[in-house]
């Protein structure tokens, strides 16, 4: 009996083996397959070239910030301070008081044509469509409406301003938890803006304003919003 019985115990192992080693291969090859998908050949667009996610300079391309906030000096916008209290959003430029626009100047090099600004406005926790408006040189380009809660996150408004020699787009990413008070309708949410500013200014303004909501909603404590990543590259001839 027991002779009988181990073939059929050894078969099905080998068989097991098999599937196991299958599922192995399939696995990889899937792996192979998104890397390959995920590292395209060098598109160049308004906003300049990226290779697998990661901005690539090239050779009429300079590096004027690289602001992540984990070191360095503090930026030298008109406000605001840096935090590094969350886990979940790293170092970041806390707007305070949360009512209170912020204002920089950047020096870009000499012979500029164009300055590429990438930047995260991050709303923190309680938000009720209440919007930051992001302005280059003066002059208004975008507002966006902010709200982690459930019956308002569909009302999100994203309003641009057609400015002359400005190209933007942005990104909604979120609501998500990422820290200060943890609970419903306390959610942070990212904005990533990347703009293309035809520019032969020696210096750029940027500023970050909050408004009221549109609807003209009752406000109550002004929201907690935050700055982080901002890039700039200045494109010379
Ligand atoms: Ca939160």
């Amino acid at each position: 009996m027991g002779v009988s019985v181990r073939p059929r115990y050894l078969l099905r192992v080998v068989k097991l083996d098999w599937l196991l080693v299958t599922v192995g291969l399939m696995a990889l090859a899937l792996l192979v397959a998104s890397l390959i998908r995920s590292a395209p050949a060098y598109p160049v667009t308004a906003f300049g070239t990226k290779i697998g996610g990661l901005r690539a300079l090239g050779a009429t391309e300079r590096l004027v910030l690289f602001e992540d906030l984990s070191t360095g000096p503090a930026p030298d916008w008109s406000g605001g301070k840096r935090d590094d209290t969350q886990v979940g959003l790293g170092a970041i430029w806390l707007a305070t008081p949360g009512d209170a626009p912020m204002t920089r100047r950047i020096a870009l090099p000499p012979q500029t044509q164009r300055s590429i600004v990438t930047m995260d406005l991050i709303a923190i926790d309680a938000w009720a469509l209440e919007r930051l408006e992001l302005s280059v040189n003066g002059a208004p380009v975008l507002r966006q409406s902010f709200s982690s809660q459930p019956d308002l996150i569909a009302a999100q408004h994203r309003e641009v301003l057609a400015q002359d020699g400005i190209t933007l787009r942005s990104r909604l990413t979120g609501p998500q938890e990422l820290g200060f008070a943890a609970g419903p309708g306390l959610l942070e949410t990212r904005l990533s803006v990347e703009m293309a500013i035809t520019t032969t200014a020696p210096e750029l303004q940027l500023s970050i304003t909050p408004l009221p909501a549109a609807a003209g909603m009752a406000d109550g404590e002004p929201p907690r919003w935050a700055i982080d990543n901002l890039v700039v590259i200045a494109v010379t001839p």
